[in-house]
């Protein structure tokens, strides 16, 4: 038996799991990990070592080289490739008053030069009008994982209501996620099944066939003169948190990314062992990812990329976790630990991220980066919201 004050010091700082919480869980699942001291040792890859073994020291190099690969490590290893050179068209279907503005309905279309063609609907709320010339509002967009959100995940009210438009798409409607086959039935994925890879391990997956429909969103968003371009958010819980990180990852002109309780594919680390296994998540939803991930996991394997690594690729624009106190499944330290592991790579632009775990229902902002781990379960909730459009709304 350790004494009290060992016992004390070996606690890691900031938010713990309740004791109830890990033993009920851990009688449920006892092959799942929930016991912070049970976490195996682990070290994460340098986010600023690039293949040939140097290390940049500059923004500029970590944009002209670190960057670009790790952007391909993840693309390789974790959610596939996404087509490029698309030609995105996008058509205001309706448009109605709602909450003070307008609520548009637009219809995206995709097509390739060989005349093949994707088409999905995104649904916009733009604030009231500010005066006959408003200045262009700052946006969200939901990656929505659900055919219709509920009020409490995409709370457009409260949104417009703090000055921003709020977009959502229903994500289901690009790609099912109703195992492989039937996704890429009536999905993008049915249209282009290699996205753009070769056809093969590194085909697109569901996350990435939702994060480049959040880009598509885009193309359109920044054409719409009530809305500022430079301000353009995206959002995402659960699985969406997963897309959300990745969207802003591979599309830079989202000024800000929101991982809502995203979990394993999201923010938490692959190699702390906690929650929620990664061969389990690549068992349960193989469509989520590309074959190379699964066939790592299954494996037992290493990948070579970690999720700090991911958190990175949004540097130096506005990024922000979220977890949940009861939401072990996600590994909210995990969640944590990535988002200061991305430190080096915000360093490089002057920025200094949070560095230890906050206590429940205690926002920490560094940088442009914010962290928080709320009471309650894994859900996106008013609470959430309001802590990511403070962060979006400090300049
Ligand atoms: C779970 C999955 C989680 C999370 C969740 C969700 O079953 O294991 O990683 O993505 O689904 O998206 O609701």
């Amino acid at each position: 038996m350790l004494p009290l004050a060992a016992l004390l010091l070996a606690q890691p700082p900031g938010w713990a799991a309740s004791p109830k919480l890990v033993s009920d869980l851990e009688k449920k699942k006892t092959t799942w990990l929930y016991r912070e001291e049970l976490v195996p040792k682990y070290t994460l890859p340098d986010p600023l070592v690039c293949a040939d073994g140097s290390r940049v020291t500059t923004a500029a190099e970590w944009e002209q080289k670190r960057r670009p690969e790790t952007l391909e490590l993840f693309r390789t290893h974790v959610y596939g490739r996404a087509p490029a050179g698309l030609t995105t068209t996008a058509a205001v279907t309706a448009s109605e008053p709602a909450f003070g503005g307008t609520k548009k309905r637009v219809r995206i279309t995709v097509s390739d030069a060989a005349g093949k063609r994707f088409a999905f609907d995104a649904t916009v709320y733009l604030p009231k009008a500010a005066g006959p010339v408003p200045a262009p509002v700052p946006a969200v967009l939901l990656v929505s994982h659900k055919p219709e959100p509920d009020a409490d995940s995409f709370p457009a009210e409260r949104v417009v209501g703090r000055g921003f438009a709020a977009a959502w798409f229903d994500a289901t409607s690009v790609d099912a996620d109703a195992g492989d086959d039937a996704s890429r039935a009536g999905g993008v994925r049915g249209v282009w099944p290699a996205g753009g890879g070769s056809g093969g391990t590194d085909s697109w997956g569901t996350l990435a066939a939702w994060a480049w429909a959040a880009g598509r969103v885009m193309d359109y968003l920044v054409t719409d003169p009530a809305i500022d371009p430079k301000r353009v958010g995206v959002v995402g819980h659960s699985r969406g948190g997963k897309t959300a990180l990745w969207a802003a990852a591979e599309d830079q002109r989202f000024a800000l990314g929101v991982s809502n309780n995203s979990g394993r594919g999201g923010a938490s680390l692959y190699r702390r062992r906690f929650g929620e296994p990664a061969a389990r998540i690549a068992a349960a939803f193989p469509h989520w990812f590309c074959g190379n991930f699964r066939a790592t996991v299954a494996a037992d394997g290493e990948l070579p990329i970690d999720s700090h690594q991911l958190v990175g690729l949004l540097a130096p624009r506005a990024a922000y976790v979220a977890s949940a106190d009861a939401d072990l499944w996600a590994d909210p330290r995990g969640e944590f630990l990535a988002t200061a592991a991305a430190g080096p790579v915000y360093a490089l632009y002057g920025q200094q991220l949070p560095r230890e775990m906050p206590p429940l229902d205690t926002p920490v902002v560094g940088g442009r980066v914010g962290y928080h781990v709320r009471t309650g379960g894994h859900a996106l909730t008013g609470y959430d919201w309001d802590r990511y459009l403070d962060l979006a709304a400090a300049r």
